[in-house]
């Protein structure tokens, strides 16, 4: 960067006092992450802590290991804690109406991060800066029917039971394949978002169907990377004898494109620290928000993996 970028950054920075309140503290945030069960995940907690770092914001971070009880018990720490406002991002869609309206009537603003969840109550929470899950499982169901020339087996790897991401991208994938009647879904388990379960899941679908599976539908990349390394060692080759398309846009996924083992990727972006931290300075400001930010994603598959995987940012 260039001294009078840095100078002019500096200016800024100073001006508009980001990360601090008027009384001159810094602002309290409170970040609820799920856990560390994928690549895509360490890459927003990433996004967010350098984010605060970045803006002057004391950061209190809180990894819930998978586990919405965890969630809520950090929820109400923050809560004690009189934090200026908290991100969360949810675990599983249901249950989070009593905690939510306990930060509400202490007027707490609480935005939310890459997953929905289900209140009848939407004022419990202030934002959703999230991707469309449904329609990248439409994209997936797309690209794979054009591959498989409307006809195969497909076997499906769904994310954490009751998540925002695995019920839409099952949904918006049934969808999709809709368009292909010769294309069935022959198996359909959780492998919980992470490698270690996706290979273990496609062992298992392996053992019970064979050669009989033509294609591979995972809810992320982690779990498709797992699942290649079960082909591989059922004497298989992935990427040809079976096809796979997983969601994330991850950088092993790109290498695992270039390497011809995995055949398509779709996009979900998990660098969401700037538009959270963003929207937490307008509502601290007193300004509203939209309800709904949605972050758009794009289609990657094994003919681009090459060009793109340099720029590729997590
Ligand atoms: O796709 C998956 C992760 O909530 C969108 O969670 C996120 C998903 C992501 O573990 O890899």
């Amino acid at each position: 960067m260039k001294a009078l970028q840095v100078l002019l950054i500096g200016v800024a920075v100073l001006l508009c006092g980001c990360g601090k309140k008027s009384d001159g503290k810094k602002t309290v945030v409170g970040f609820s992450q799920i856990g560390a069960e994928s690549g895509w995940r360490t890459a927003e907690t990433k996004s967010i802590r350098s984010e605060a770092e970045k803006r002057g914001i004391d950061l209190r971070f809180s990894d819930a290991q998978q586990k919405q009880e965890n969630q809520i018990k950090a929820l109400r720490t923050f809560l004690a804690q009189n934090v200026n406002a908290i991100i969360l991002a949810p675990v599983v869609e249901t249950g989070w109406e009593p905690v939510l309206k306990e930060i509400s009537r202490a007027k707490i603003p609480v935005i939310l991060v890459d997953r929905g969840i289900n209140v009848s109550d939407e004022s419990l929470y202030t934002t959703l800066i999230a991707s469309d899950f449904v329609s990248e499982g439409r994209m997936a169901a797309e690209w794979l029917g054009k591959k498989l020339n409307g006809k195969g087996n497909v076997v499906e790897l769904q994310g954490t039971p009751g998540a925002a991401p695995a019920i839409d991208r099952k949904k918006g994938f049934e969808q999709g394949i809709k368009a292909f009647p010769d294309i069935k879904i022959i198996k359909s388990q959780t492998g919980d978002f992470t490698r270690a379960k996706g290979k273990e899941v496609m062992e298992a679908f392996l053992k019970a169907e064979g050669k009989n599976i033509n294609a591979v539908y995972a809810h992320n990349d982690d779990m498709a990377l797992g699942a290649i390394q079960a082909i591989e060692e059922a004497g298989l080759k992935p990427g040809t004898d079976v096809i796979l398309v997983s969601i994330d846009g991850i950088k092993p996924a790109f290498e695992a494109m270039v390497a011809g083992k995995l055949n398509c990727s779709v996009e979900c972006n998990p660098l969401l620290g700037p538009a959270a931290f963003d929207a937490i300075e307008v509502v601290l400001a007193g300004k509203p928000v939209p309800k709904k930010t949605i972050v758009k994603d794009e289609v990657f598959d094994q003919s681009v993996a090459k060009d793109v995987i340099a720029s590729r940012n997590y």
